[in-house]
């Protein structure tokens, strides 16, 4: 695929309860717009534990799992899905390293993070997690397919 091709993916965006607690849920929902990702499914919804532990599944066992668990179902979150190019990589640059102290300058865990307990979104991490997760948060009718007015000159 040459560099100036186009490959148009699907990935899944949470707004944890510390960002939603802060009021940030609309700054950061806008950086992702005027990137020109389009969100194509939106919601806010209070997490379940047994959707948490589904969510979260590869990291039962592991020591700041019983956290993890806790802080995702502590209060209401957003979730969406944002569809555009490359969005699976794209957006997990955007969101930055998982320590907040680490995340690069201009990333989001960095500009609105401070400690790696509360790092204020999740993002699919691969092509099969995006896919799992969208299923896992999203019906499929509640997902929607249409043109942004701004496309053609976005690509
Ligand atoms: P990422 O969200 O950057 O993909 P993962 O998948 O390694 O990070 O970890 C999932 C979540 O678990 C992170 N978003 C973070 O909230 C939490 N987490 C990961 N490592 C630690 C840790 N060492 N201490 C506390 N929480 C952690």
């Amino acid at each position: 695929m040459g560099k100036d091709e186009v490959k148009i993916e699907r990935t899944l965006v949470i707004l944890k309860p510390d960002a939603i607690q802060r009021g940030i849920v609309g700054e950061i929902l806008s950086r992702f717009e005027k990137r020109g990702f389009k969100i194509i499914g939106l919601k806010m919804m209070q997490v379940s534990r047994e959707l948490a532990e589904k969510h979260y599944l590869e990291h039962q066992g592991k020591p700041f799992y019983d956290e993890l668990v806790e802080f995702i179902t502590a209060g209401p979150v957003v979730v969406f899905v944002v569809e555009g190019n490359n969005a699976i990589s794209n957006v997990r640059k955007m969101v930055g390293a998982t320590n907040p102290e680490e995340a690069a300058p201009g990333t989001i865990r960095h500009d609105y993070g401070l400690h790696i307990g509360k790092n204020i979104i999740h993002a699919s991490d691969s092509r099969e997690s995006a896919e799992r997760e969208i299923d896992l948060f999203f019906n499929i009718d509640e997902l929607v397919d249409y043109k942004r007015i701004d496309e053609d000159w976005i690509y």
